[in-house]
């Protein structure tokens, strides 16, 4: 059930394949990322790796950088619309906080890291789009201990990526819960953006194995943590529910927008313990994450959330994220 999208800028990406379709009818990918160009006539990214601006054939890192040996460093993806970094500020924090928890150093400044954001996409023309910044432990040697690790390295992806396709966004996505639980704090902070991402990837997989667009991952307590990239809100009698940071939910950036819209709209949303039980009898239910943006869920485990169909809070917060996104965040050309 797994495909892959090979695009023209390089960048390789997962794409959920629906389920019930998925035996018949090729399926459309749910997310593809493509490069401004067509297959065939790629023009090649310039990536910003470490201080300077290379063509991605040249963007190469060490066998021994510990981000490939341990997955030791940390990552944000942003997005940008109309011209406009969204919620710059926020993914910053974030990854200033990952890189603390973790003893890392990152080798530059916030306005530095600012500057070589913006010029990355500035370079590749880019005025929508999607930035994978990764900062990596850097060359040590084959023993994990990071002190021979003497300088992180910074890279810096500004490429295209479609919205999930418009047959998911109108009908919303098939969720399985998956048997792979979200690591507790205690082993692994979920808080933690790091560039260990094993845990998710393999409930990934799960929800590939079972044909579903995404995997509901709980925490050990067997609440609803969230998905593999994304966090989970549900709708009941009018009130949004999503589950608390203690629950193994990563602070994501477009759950605060959520957060932020629901006040707008006067619609009560509350953290709280959720359980699959709280799933399948949703009114709504839908997902938040840089990649997904805000997209609804109509089936969960089999039981049909709703009425199905994507429901009526659910589509007022999707527009007004729309807005927002237009609207708000750090200018590229300015
Ligand atoms: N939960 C997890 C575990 C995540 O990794 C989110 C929630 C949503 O957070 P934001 O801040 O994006 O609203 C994430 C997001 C991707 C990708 O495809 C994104 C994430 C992880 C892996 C892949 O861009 N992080």
């Amino acid at each position: 059930m797994l495909t892959k999208t090979s695009t023209a800028g390089g960048a390789v990406i997962d794409e959920p394949v629906r389920s019930e379709a998925a035996a018949k009818a090729p399926a459309k990918p749910a997310l593809d990322t493509q490069s401004k160009t067509a297959p065939g006539q790629a023009r090649e990214l310039t990536i910003y790796l470490d201080g300077k601006f290379v063509p991605e054939a040249e963007a190469k890192v060490s066998v021994f950088d510990h981000g490939l040996l341990y997955g030791d460093g940390i990552f944000e993806g942003i997005r940008f619309y109309n011209g406009r970094v969204f919620r710059l500020e926020e993914h910053l924090e974030r990854l200033w906080d990952s890189a603390r928890s973790i003893c890392l150093e990152i080798p530059i400044g916030r306005g530095e890291m600012t500057e070589a954001l913006l010029e990355t996409i500035r370079r590749n023309d880019l005025r929508e789009g999607y930035i994978r910044l990764i900062v990596t432990r850097g060359v040590g040697n084959l023993g994990l201990n990071p002190t021979q690790c003497k300088r992180p390295s910074i890279i810096i992806i500004a490429t295209t990526i479609a919205l999930y396709s418009k047959e998911v966004c109108e009908k919303g996505l098939t969720v399985v819960t998956c048997a792979t639980r979200r690591t507790g704090a205690a082993a692994l902070n979920p808080a933690v953006k790091s560039l260990n991402y094993l845990n998710n990837v393999m409930a990934r997989i799960e929800a590939n194995l079972a044909g579903a667009d995404e995997a509901l991952m709980l925490n050990d307590a067997g609440n609803v943590a969230e998905c593999t990239a994304d966090n989970v809100f549900i709708i009941k009698r009018g009130q949004i529910f999503t589950p608390p940071i203690s629950a193994g939910a990563l602070r994501g950036i477009t759950r605060s927008v959520a957060f932020d819209i629901a006040a707008e709209l006067g619609i009560k949303i509350t953290e709280t313990d959720l359980t699959r039980h709280d799933v399948f009898v949703a009114d709504e239910c839908f997902l938040t994450g840089t990649a997904a943006e805000v997209i609804p869920v109509v089936k969960a485990d089999g039981r049909t959330i709703g009425t199905g169909q994507p429901g009526s809070i659910t589509l007022r917060m999707i527009s007004r994220f729309r807005e927002m996104t237009r609207e708000t965040g750090t200018p590229i050309f300015a």
